[in-house]
This record gives structure tokens, sequence and C-alpha cells, in this order.
């Protein structure tokens, strides 16, 4: 067992959970999973969002200020964020595209309708997420970038769903170490280096413990599954969205192999421990240090250019999430509101997907909040939006799963793109799978 990848580890830990989840089921024992082995999943998720703001405010800092010239940074920075825009954009066509050609929402019967707004109009989750939404709209479509300005560092440290204010504060201080005389800055500089060192040390000996982590998150989302009664359209629906993320997978390491000459199955090995924890745990933000560990040191990317696209994109770029809502959006409309199926619906959800997608807090079920967003932008009865949530989230934890997969592994493809196009990407220093695992 030892010498098993680790990789293969999280895979038996996520396939032993699931069937430990189906016999617990079977038994009517979801309170024990719940009681009982939860809990190591939700330790390590909160042992990685630990240290994610440690990550991001050292490896920020360090990258930053190792640029030497802030022209440099100009560059990087507006040739990430286009790179982001585009992909999301694209994610959404795609999205659209296919839940348009195959439409999972027709064909379900008006009774089934009927039973739906019997039994979930006045469903409290799906009212939660409205009221959640609501908040995050009353805000205004700039909302996100005021809420991007901590007025207190310590507090924005202290709370990881602020991560965008520790990148802003994080981004802030680098430059202005950029625009001191070195030798001021070098004892900051020399404290952030050797705190990215430790920080990443933390991620490997967290990671010894990813196999029962991934277990107990695994059990726990079965355990946990609603029973949908519209089984067949929600299949159909859930095969569009999967159908959509694969696509975006294949279109990453294409794009991938093409600029930068690495083979999609040497890019998918390499990124595969941070693809499964983003399965596991939903989270971008919980991911986020291996995703960085693991394109730093195992695919090569310069630390310059890791420490800003990485948490840059954990937090605005969720590709994913944004064909997730495309699909959502549209499917929820034929099934729930024809008449709402007009082409210049599908351009506002183009737009607002965009937008909602760099909106959602890098976090579980996030999307769904603002998909809220999405269809008010095109209309959609307020009357019946309980009903349109509550139809889908019976699938959203596994869609979520999914998309998060798909979040991560585009923030590490640009990642690669955006290295590549600065000369700053390298032979890997980490040859093997999980060397630096053993080196604990
Ligand atoms: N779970 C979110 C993430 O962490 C994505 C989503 O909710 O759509 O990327």
């Amino acid at each position: 067992m030892k010498k098993l990848a680790l990789h293969w580890k999280i895979i038996i830990g996520m396939v032993l959970g699931i069937i430990y989840g189906l016999i617990m089921l079977s038994l009517n024992a979801e309170w024990f999973v719940r009681d009982w082995v939860e809990p190591f999943g939700g330790i390590f998720v909160k042992m990685l969002k630990l240290i994610a703001v440690p990550l991001i405010l050292a490896s920020l800092i360090k990258g930053i200020s190792d640029l030497k010239d802030i022209s440099k940074f100009k560059k990087m920075g507006l040739r990430t964020i286009i790179i982001y825009v585009l992909t999301t954009v694209m994610a959404i066509t795609i999205g659209l595209v296919l839940v348009n050609t195959i439409k999972p929402g027709n064909g379900v019967t008006q009774e089934t309708v009927e039973t739906l707004k019997d039994k979930y109009s006045n469903s409290d989750k799906a009212t939660t997420i409205i009221s959640n939404a609501k908040a995050q709209k009353e805000s205004g479509p700039l909302q996100f970038i005021v809420d991007m300005v901590p007025d207190n560092a310590v507090y924005a440290m202290s709370n990881n769903k602020l991560m965008l204010q520790v990148i802003f504060f994080s981004i802030l201080l680098g430059i202005c170490m950029l625009l001191i005389p070195e030798k001021d800055a070098k004892p900051l500089k020399d404290f952030f280096d050797s705190l990215n060192e430790v920080v990443l040390k933390m991620v490997d000996l967290i990671m010894l413990s990813a196999p029962v982590a991934v277990f107990a998150l695994l059990a726990t989302v079965v355990v946990s599954a609603d029973d949908p009664d519209i089984l067949l359209a929600l299949l159909k629906y859930t095969g569009v969205v999967v159908l959509g993320l694969a696509l975006m997978i294949c279109f990453y390491v294409t794009v991938v192999s093409i600029y930068t000459k690495r083979s999609p199955l040497w890019f998918l090995n390499k990124i595969s421990p941070a693809q499964l924890l983003a399965f596991s745990t939903s989270s971008s933000a919980a991911t986020l240090p291996v995703t960085m560990e693991r394109v730093e040191e195992h695919i090569g990317v310069d630390k310059e250019v890791t420490s800003f696209v990485l948490p840059v994109g954990a937090t605005i770029n969720m590709d994913g999430t944004s064909l997730y809502q495309g699909v959502a959006a549209v499917f929820i409309m034929q099934v729930l509101w024809p008449e709402g199926l007009l082409f210049s619906n599908q351009l506002i959800i183009i737009v607002t997907a965009l937008l909602a997608s760099i909106g959602s807090a890098a976090v579980p079920g996030a999307g769904m909040v603002m998909l809220v967003i999405v269809l008010e932008a095109i209309g959609f009865p307020s009357d019946i939006l309980p009903i349109a949530l509550a139809l889908i989230f019976a699938v959203d934890r596994p869609l979520d799963m999914c998309r998060t997969v798909v979040n991560v592994t585009g923030d590490a493809a640009v990642s690669m793109i955006v290295a590549k196009s600065l000369g700053k990407l390298h032979d890997p220093k980490v040859k093997n799978w999980d060397d630096n695992y053993d080196a604990v």
C-alpha cells in the first residue's frame, strides 16, 4: 500500500466512500455517517481552507516581488484576465449549444410540472438560495469589485470567503514592494519566501490524509442525496452538463498540448490530485493549495505566474460553473417556462452567466445561488422560481463536484498558457507523481 501513488489511494478512498455510503443508506444508518464519518471530511476541507489564505498571501507577494519590474506584472495580469474571460464565454456557449440541441427539458408532462408546483412551491431550501441570491443581487452588478477592497487587512486574512480581498491586499502589498528600494523590501520578501515554503510543506502533510478524507466526503454525499422524482428529464439534464464539462476538459488538454507541447495524458496525470480533491470537496478554494503545488512543482509553471494566475482563477474563473448555469437556465425554461426560450434571452444568459461565475464564491453550491441572478436577468417568473431551483437541486451536488473539477482544470491550463507565453514554463522540479508527498 505504501508504494501506491497517492492519486490511486485517493481514488480507492472515493470508491470505498461511495460503496460505504450506499451500504449505510440501505441500512438506514445515514445518522451514523453524519455523526461519525462526515467530520473527518470536514476537518480535511477546513485544514485546506486554513492554509489557503497564508498560501495566497505568501505566494502572491513573493510572486509579484520576484518580478522586479512592474511592467511584467501588468503584462501577465492583462493576459490572464483576457484568457479567463474568453474561456468562460466559450464554456457558456458550449453549454447553450448542447442544451438547445439535446433539449433535456422537453417531454416533461404538464401533470409532472403540476406535481412539482404542489411539492416544491414553498421549498425552504429554494427560498434560502433565493434570499442568498437577492442579497448578492441587491448590491448591484459591480458589487463584487467593491467587495474586493478590504477595509481591514487582518479581517480579510481571517475570512476565507473574502478571498478576493486577500488577493487585492496581496497584490497591493507586492506592487508597493516593487516600488520601494530593493534593500528596504528585502526583509519582508525573505519573510514571505520562507512562509511560502512552509505553507507548501503543510500542503504535503495535509495531503497524506486525503484518502481517508475523500472516503468521508463521498460517503456523506451519497447519504445526503435527495431522491428526485422526475428522474428521466434530470438524468438527461445531468448528461448534458457532464458532456459539456467533458468537452471543456478536452478543449483545455488540446490547447495545452498544442501550445506547450506537453502530452494531454501528462497534463491530466500531473493535475489529477487537484481534480480529485475538487471533485471530493466541491470547493475551488479548498483545492487551491493543492492546485498551486501541483502546477508549480509537478508541471513546472514558474511561481511568478502560479502565485497570481491560480488564486485569481480560483475566485473569478469558473468555466465549469458558467457552463452549468447556461445549461440549467435553458433546461428550467424548457420544463417550466417555454415562452422564455428566445434568442435574446440566450445572449443575456451568456453575459449574466459570465458575471455570475465571476461573482460565485469558490465554495460548494455557490454556482446555484448565482443561477438565480441569471434566471432573474431573463425575466423568469418569480412565483415559480422556487420550483425551478427545487427541480434541479436534487442533482446539484454531484454536478457541483464535476463543475469544480473543470474550474480547477481551467485555472491550471490557463496558468500553463500564460507561463509559456512569458517564457516561464520550465521542466518540473518533481518528476514522479508524488515524490514530495513521501518527503514529509
Ligand atoms: N463549488 C464551486 C467551486 O468551488 C463551483 C460552483 O458552485 O459552481 O468552484
